[in-house]
């Protein structure tokens, strides 16, 4: 396929890929580990589309060797994993396991050798099981846990890895998997779900506060984020739009940037304790930005449960998640943060981007992916056009190394750069791997500022 030349990128420009603890590592009972909400959830039938669980999934915990060498080989300078709270601490409280962490200083070191910055995330939704029975983020006390945690993958870590994301997508963690229920560990609490978002955000403050006593790395949280586009002038679907942003958007955001929580239906004040909101307001040193797609918004039917219906954009080609590919939604994205936050916005990374297709090796084995391709070229333009705008983004990693574990999805949808066969764990790059190793290569001479 012809493509343009790739525009250039700041000096230093971090180019990454990401990936999760849950959706690559398998070996879920290995050195100690415990269970976490999605093995217990997993096995509850009809909630994975495919009856498929986390337990084996990529077995990187046991090829992680050859995984940093996809790393090595593609040139990224950095790479985002997660570490799983179950491995440090398999009940989520008490003294760190050894073994678990083991783990994690051997892929550190590796990460180091090969030339890759290790960008660790602290919570990618894996919550230790026992954590759950006592309450999980509904209950108070799990912030404090978190921060234990925290201190605890510090005092081994902390030395080595470059940047320290406390959180993964609080805003999804709550809404999939104490809202909805499409996700682990499958409460329907809908608006009842809002001491999850502020307990995780109370989490991540108190952890900024241990990681700051443990490392001089700056320190992080990843959010996703998705520009809304509301259909038309009504003000009954503007007043819809409005909530929709406020909730998706804001409600992870303001407090962290130091503005309280925005007006929503349902939130309870009680829940939120005098200070709280000066520990969540603690200063990070980078936006973690996680972007998928925008999302169409109108006011809702009469009856409905929500104060709002999502509707779906016209006029762009779907991935096989049928999510819509918008190069242009991160653009506004970017622009949306910078006008909205102003000064209080920190510099910011792209900590996910990416797209899931139906890839299939050929007769001879390769695996191509135009289309992944056209979605990373699109998606990288529009970074660069945003810089070009003045937004301090410093960085981009793709989502994700190799096909994985898609929660509720299970094996179906398939992210990687990398093609994943789960039978017999062969990794086949895919066109896209090699496209993206040829853009990293050319790029980053500084010729752009
Ligand atoms: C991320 O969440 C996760 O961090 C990661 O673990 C996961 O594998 C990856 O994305 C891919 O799913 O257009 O109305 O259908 C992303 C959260 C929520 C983003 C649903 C896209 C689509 C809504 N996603 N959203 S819609």
């Amino acid at each position: 396929m012809s493509i343009a030349p790739m525009p250039r990128y700041p000096t230093g420009f971090r180019w990454g890929v990401s990936t999760s603890a849950h959706q690559i590592e398998g070996a879920v009972t290995a050195d100690g580990r415990g269970p976490s909400i999605w093995d217990t959830f997993a096995r509850s039938p009809g909630r994975i589309s495919d009856g498929s669980s986390g337990e084996v999934a990529c077995d990187h915990y046991h090829r992680h060797g050859e995984d940093v060498a996809l790393l090595a080989g593609l040139g990224v300078s950095a790479y985002r994993f997660s570490i799983a709270w179950p491995r440090v601490q398999p009940t989520g409280a008490g003294p760190a396991n050894a073994a678990g962490l083991d783990f994690y200083d051997r892929l550190v070191d590796e990460l180091l050798a090969a030339g890759v910055d290790p960008v660790a995330t602290l919570y990618h939704w894996d919550l230790p099981q026992p954590r759950e029975d006592a309450g999980g983020w509904l209950h108070r006390d799990t912030a404090a846990r978190f921060a234990e945690y925290a201190d605890l993958t510090a005092a081994r870590l902390g030395d080595r890895v470059r940047l320290w994301i406390t959180l993964n997508e609080p805003f999804i963690h709550m809404s999939l998997g104490y809202g909805t229920g499409e996700h682990a560990p499958g409460r329907t609490l809908l608006f009842d779900a809002f001491p999850v978002a502020h307990h995780q955000l109370l989490g991540h403050g108190l952890a900024v506060a241990a990681l700051r006593a443990r490392t001089a790395s700056p320190v992080a949280i990843a959010n996703n984020y998705s520009p809304v586009r509301v259909l038309s002038d009504r003000d009954a679907d503007r007043a819809a739009a409005a909530t929709y942003e406020a909730l998706h958007n804001r409600l992870c955001t303001d407090p962290l940037l130091g503005r309280g929580y925005p007006d929503l239906p349902g939130l309870d004040p009680s829940v939120v304790h005098p200070g709280d909101l000066d520990t969540i307001a603690a200063p990070i040193d980078v936006l973690g930005v996680n972007y998928y797609n925008p999302t169409g918004v109108r006011a809702a039917e009469e009856g409905s449960a929500l104060p709002f219906d999502l509707v779906p954009l016209d006029g762009y080609p779907r991935t096989a998640f049928d999510w819509p590919v918008a190069p242009d939604g991160l653009h506004e994205l970017l622009g949306w943060l910078r006008d909205t936050y102003g000064d209080a916005l920190p510099p910011i990374e792209i900590t996910e981007s990416g797209c899931a297709y139906d890839d299939v090796p050929d007769a001879d084995g390769q695996v191509a992916d135009p289309e992944r391709i056209a979605y990373l070229d699109g998606h990288l333009r529009a970074v660069r056009a945003a810089i070009d705008d003045g937004v301090d983004v410093r960085g981009y990693f793709v989502w994700s190394l190799l096909d994985n574990w898609e929660w509720a999805e299970g094996c179906t949808k398939r992210f990687g750069l990398v093609h994943v066969d789960y039978a017999t764990q062969t990794r086949t790059p895919k066109s896209s791997y090699t496209w993206l190793r040829d853009v990293i290569a050319a790029s980053g001479d500084g010729s752009a500022r």
